[in-house]
């Protein structure tokens, strides 16, 4: 069959009509939905403890990727400690950039790795036997997966540096910026995300738009609208990026909520309105936000007496900030990444966890205490879930066949990971969890 050749704006906007469909109630029964600044699902308040499980997708792959009985083992794990919620990547571009992961969902433009996508259906699959639910990203602002840097390598023609080399960031998310205004890149991106986002699960027989067990898609893990020195036009540009682009996923889908992926102000350029305006599109359900002090250069781990009060200060304040900003959009808020090094900034899973166990106490005290006083806190995923997977080489740096870890391969495995022998992190992380889940069902706590 011949068919008509669209150009590509054209295209763009076909694929973009399909959101004036809206689809059915996002109130559907077992759906997470949000009423006024909660999240509720069977009718009753849904709070996340959660955690970020990045490689869920790579494990429950067949054949030789995958690694089915680790992931039932990981999911059983994680529910028995209270934890109701993973964040996934559910897409990976395939690239030549140094300490990315391999293989990729997306070996090339249209080429998807079917083994790969029947990962996620098992996930999937197995989550909602639990009664857990998953946050979904469909894209990277970092290259550790290819993401939009890879998108660029495919349709710019020149090849973007890579940042894990020449340790420039800057540069790295100026050029990688280009990722929303390039109309050959935002194209194969719909078409990927249609490809997704309308999948049949392989293993339960149902409809992706149809599964609770996703909780949301999300744009991407942290998306930016450039470097710290981010031009109004380009704020400008990444605002609509987001805008149009969770309309397209909600017309596609409207029965699951549809999030951005942001780090809050830090991934903003430091600019609150642009958060704000970011996550005031009406598609955009939730706000989100991360909180980094060692990659901000608020905390050295190797300096802990002297630099923890300037971090505590600085990240109890990062932390309200963004609930005030929550409350006054109106709209619930999830802290789905948060993380600290093992003391002294040891990679080995024999050293001890102390500082980061009381920045995790710290933190799990300061979302409670707002969840409970009423305001629109949803909950919160740590990062990362590293659960039975260890690292096997003497430099800690991941290679293909490795086990994953939480960290993801553009960094030391064991740097950021919870491991399932760090008892007293697993304490904490538990009881944090059911202190939380105390708040669901009770309308008093709101
Ligand atoms: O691994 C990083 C990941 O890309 C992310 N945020 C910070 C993590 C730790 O540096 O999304």
């Amino acid at each position: 069959m011949k068919r008509k050749r669209l150009g590509v704006a054209a295209a763009l906007a076909a694929l973009a009509s399909v959101s004036a469909a809206g689809g059915a109630s996002a109130a559907d029964a077992g759906f997470v939905a949000v009423k006024g600044t909660r999240f509720v699902r069977h009718g009753q308040p849904y709070y996340i403890a959660g955690t970020n499980l990045w490689y869920g997708g790579y494990l429950g792959a067949p054949g030789a990727v995958g690694r089915r009985a680790r992931l039932v083992k990981e999911l059983d794990r994680l529910q028995a400690l209270g934890i109701n919620n993973v964040r996934v990547l559910a897409v990976s571009e395939k690239t030549a950039m140094k300490s990315a992961v391999s293989p990729a969902t997306t070996s090339a433009p249209g080429q998807y790795d079917e083994q790969l996508l029947q990962g996620l259906d098992f996930l999937l699959a197995e989550l909602g036997k639990r009664d857990m639910t998953a946050v979904l990203y469909l894209n990277n602002f970092w290259q550790w997966s290819g993401g939009m840097t890879q998108y660029l390598n495919w349709f710019t023609g020149s090849p973007a540096h890579d940042p894990n080399v020449s340790k420039d960031y800057e540069r790295f998310m100026a050029g990688n910026a280009r990722f929303y205004t390039n109309d050959k890149a935002q194209l194969e991106y719909r078409q990927v995300i249609a490809r997704i986002v309308k999948r049949r699960n392989s293993v339960t027989g149902q409809a992706y738009g149809d599964d609770p067990a996703i909780m949301a898609w999300q744009l991407a893990n942290e998306p930016r609208p450039g470097n710290s020195q981010a031009t109004p036009a380009e704020k400008t540009v990444y605002i609509k990026w987001i805008a149009d682009t969770a309309r397209y996923i909600r017309g596609l889908d409207a029965k699951h909520m549809v999030s951005s992926g942001s780090e809050g102000l830090a991934g903003s350029a430091q600019d609150a309105q642009l958060y704000i305006d970011a996550h005031r599109a009406p598609d955009i359900a939730y706000l989100t936000y991360h909180l980094w002090p060692t990659n901000w250069g608020w905390f050295d781990p190797k300096q802990p007496a002297t630099t923890w009060d300037g971090m505590m200060d600085k990240s109890l304040r990062y932390l309200n900030q963004h609930v005030d900003y929550a409350k006054q959009l109106g709209k619930p808020i999830v802290l789905e990444e948060f993380g600290l090094n093992r003391d002294a900034g040891s990679f080995d899973i024999r050293s001890s966890t102390a500082v980061r166990d009381r920045f995790y106490g710290a933190v799990f005290d300061l979302v409670q205490q707002r969840a409970s006083a009423g305001d629109p806190v949803a909950g919160w995923n740590f990062w990362a879930w590293g659960g039975a997977g260890r690292a096997a080489n003497a430099d800690y740096w991941w290679k293909p066949g490795n086990d994953f870890v939480g960290d993801p391969p553009q960094e030391e495995q064991g740097l950021y990971s919870v491991f399932d022998s760090d008892a007293a992190s697993l304490k904490l992380i538990g009881d944090a969890a059911r202190r939380l889940h105390a708040l669901d069902g009770k309308p008093g706590a709101r």
